[in-house]
């Protein structure tokens, strides 16, 4: 990259600014070192000293951010498969949590002992536990169009399923699955007022789950295109109320909703329309040749709200428990369209106007803009150019788009800034190039390391997008960080597209599963709780727990189902801190961190039980297991809680 060349008088002169600019009673700046009056000198030293440019200072203060300071923007970024999603504080590129979704997470006491083991079970498959997914794609809640900070979504691509994350506590409180498909990768992606969360599947198979051989592939494997209804009120989705679309057996990849001009649509976009199986020691081309014959695949276009009709008009058909329009019904209603899409497309990108469509082909250097007005004028006038070997009409390639943007090597996603440009990024070349959209020409591209995948940037896929900061989530970090063995971390670029140019900030390790999208909001949009209120609080019903435990009624009482231990924490102790059983009784605890100071968390931990939960300020926790193995086994808080943390101990007894 082009580095600027500030003058180091004027760069001291920002660092003395900025550094005045405190108040005097900010406690901040009292924290800070004192200057000692020569800043010029002790900067250009520690300059030399850490042989640092010009340009990295400005990339330092513009990151840079003190003790106690907060970030502008909470970035959501998928955590591969690791199952996770990480909240990260931009511009410093700090972690700020780890939101436990799929996988086990002890330090949130996520999947140990209490009813987040139900929580993870509800995403079982053929009755087997899932405990790890393979995070794509997170989506926030929207209101007309834009972030409205309330919820987040997130998809599993290895075993088709979606969570829901309440903003409020940053906590997983659903986990839906359908049998109607084996995987997904077009998910998660929202409507403009969050009726409906897409899920569309990538890898096709039998719908339902069930078997047929794959010399059968073209007359029984079929994808579908999932919409979860999503009930704001009780921030769950509503399977009962969803519903899905069956597509031909091609890979549909990422989707978009329509917005704005688009509203009411949804778009998906595919590959493999060559419908090649795989059976490289059978004869066939692999999958990855088969796949990639074709010149164009096809972008699905479908109206949702006139499919919802269909479905309130009872013409599906019901398939592992989901309603389901088939092709035939989708063909016949028009709900289903295709448009051809260069080569070996991944991902749609709906402009801010909702007016342009954006795909990109990896095997192709354009980004195609299809105009919506274009799109919806040929199916209006039934203008097509045939029709795919399942009767689903195509429209004609030339007439559907505003152009094509000659772009690199390998592009692959695109954002938007407020100013009216877009940003691809360029996966061959590891660039991300900003084109403008009104005359669809390139105006910079910046190098990144390396093979960028997507990019998200300041509330990019909005109505409303902010520009101002671009990440560049790069699969490859070969040379950036402090080696670590031969697995090494994904690798963030923080990037500066607040002025005319892009200037790369600053390099952040993502030290779990390989990110593959994120979502930037600006942080004022949320309004995460400090404690749960009221206390007793079940995290997972949202409601005061029918065992809540306030002071002064804690005790054992012996049921006919096992013991139930009524249990408060509460700087320092657990009481009742003896918990005295016999071996093969089922032991039922209830506890409730009775405190409402912030921060006040403890965790209860049992030895060799499995048992470990996190109890945050007023909330309530169920625990239940069977004390089958006699012995002694110390139980204790997990968190540093105070200076008799140590103490905050006891025992479970459980008498042969
Ligand atoms: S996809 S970059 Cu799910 Cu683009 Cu991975
Ligand atoms: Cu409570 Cu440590």
């Amino acid at each position: 990259m082009i580095r600027s060349r500030l003058p180091i008088v004027a760069l001291s002169i920002l660092v003395l600014a900025l550094a005045s600019a405190c108040e005097p009673g900010d406690t901040r700046s009292a924290m800070r070192p004192a200057t000692n009056g020569s800043m010029n000198g002790s900067l250009t030293a520690l300059m030399e000293a850490r042989g640092l440019s010009e340009a990295d200072v400005v990339a330092a203060l513009k990151t840079y951010t003190p003790t106690g300071g907060r970030d502008e923007y909470v970035q959501f970024a998928s955590g591969g498969h690791s199952g996770q999603v990480f909240a990260i504080g931009l511009p410093s590129m700090r972690m700020l949590k780890v939101i436990a979704v799929f996988t086990p997470e002890p330090w949130q006491g996520f999947g140990y002992g209490d009813e987040t083991v139900d929580l993870l079970d509800s995403g079982n498959r053929n009755g087997k536990p899932m405990r790890w997914a393979d995070t794509h794609h997170p989506a926030l809640s929207e209101t007309n169009g834009d972030y409205d900070g309330k919820f987040l979504f997130i998809n599993d691509k290895a075993n088709a399923r979606v969570a829901v994350v309440d903003l409020r506590d940053f906590a997983t409180k659903q986990i839906v699955t359908s049998k109607l498909i084996e995987s997904d990768h077009g998910a998660t992606f929202v409507t403009p007022n969050t009726e409906y969360v897409i899920e569309s599947a990538q890898y096709p198979a039998p719908l339902g789950g069930t078997y047929a051989p794959i010399e059968d592939y073209d007359e029984k494997y079929r994808g579908a295109v999932i919409f979860w209804k999503f009930d704001r009120e009780k921030g769950r989705i509503v399977p009962e109320e969803s519903w899905a679309i069956e597509t031909p057996p091609y890979m549909q990849d990422l989707a978009d909703a329509g917005k704005r001009a688009s509203d009411g649509w949804v778009f998906v976009n595919s590959f493999n329309t060559e419908r090649s199986w795989g059976g490289s020691e059978e004869g066939n081309p692999p999958m990855e040749s088969g796949a990639s014959q074709n010149d164009m695949d096809y972008l699905h276009l479908i109206p949702w709200r006139k499919a919802e009709a269909v479905v309130a008009a009872g013409k599906t058909e019901t398939i592992a428990g989901m309603r389901v329009i088939s092709m035939e019904t989708a063909v016949a209603e028009g709900l289903l369209f295709f448009v051809p899409e260069p080569k070996s497309p991944h991902g749609v990108d709906v402009a801010p106007d909702g007016e342009d469509i954006v795909v990109s082909g990896k095997l192709d250097t354009h980004a195609t803009v299809y105009s919506f007005t274009k799109l919806k004028g040929l199916i209006d006038q039934q203008k097509f150019d045939g029709k795919d070997p399942y009767g689903v009409p195509i429209l004609p390639f030339e007439e559907s788009i505003r152009g094509q943007v000659e772009i690199g090597l390998g592009p692959l996603h695109t954002q938007y800034d407020a100013d009216g440009n877009a940003y691809t990024s360029v996966f061959i070349e590891s660039t991300v190039a900003k084109w403008s959209l009104a005359d669809l020409q390139v105006i910079e591209k910046i190098p990144v390391h390396y093979n960028v995948g997507h990019i998200a940037a300041a509330e990019g896929d909005t109505v409303s997008p902010d520009g101002k900061y671009l990440v560049a989530m790069n699969k490859w970090a070969i040379d950036r960080f402090n080696d670590v063995g031969p697995l090494i971390p994904q690798n963030f670029q923080l990037i500066d597209i607040a002025g005319d140019g892009m200037n790369l900030l600053y390099d952040m390790p993502i030290p779990g599963g390989e990110p593959h999208y994120a979502q930037i909001i600006k942080a004022d949009k949320l309004a995460p709780w400090d404690v749960y209120t009221p206390v007793g609080l079940n995290v997972l019903t949202d409601e005061v727990d029918p065992n809540a435990v306030t002071g002064g009624e804690e005790r054992i009482e012996r049921r006919p189902d096992g013991v139930h231990v009524f249990m408060t924490a509460i700087r320092s102790h657990f009481k009742p801190d003896v918990i005295r059983v016999k071996q093969g009784e089922r032991v039922h605890i209830h506890v409730t961190n009775v405190e409402q100071a912030k921060d006040a968390t403890h965790g209860l931990a049992i030895g060799s039980q499995n048992i470990n939960v996190s109890l945050e300020p007023g909330k309530h926790a169920n625990i239940s297991f069977v004390a089958d193995e006699p012995g002694v086994f110390p139980l204790y808080c997990t968190e540093f809680c105070s200076a008799l943390h140590l103490e905050m101990a006891g025992y479970m007894l459980v008498e042969p």
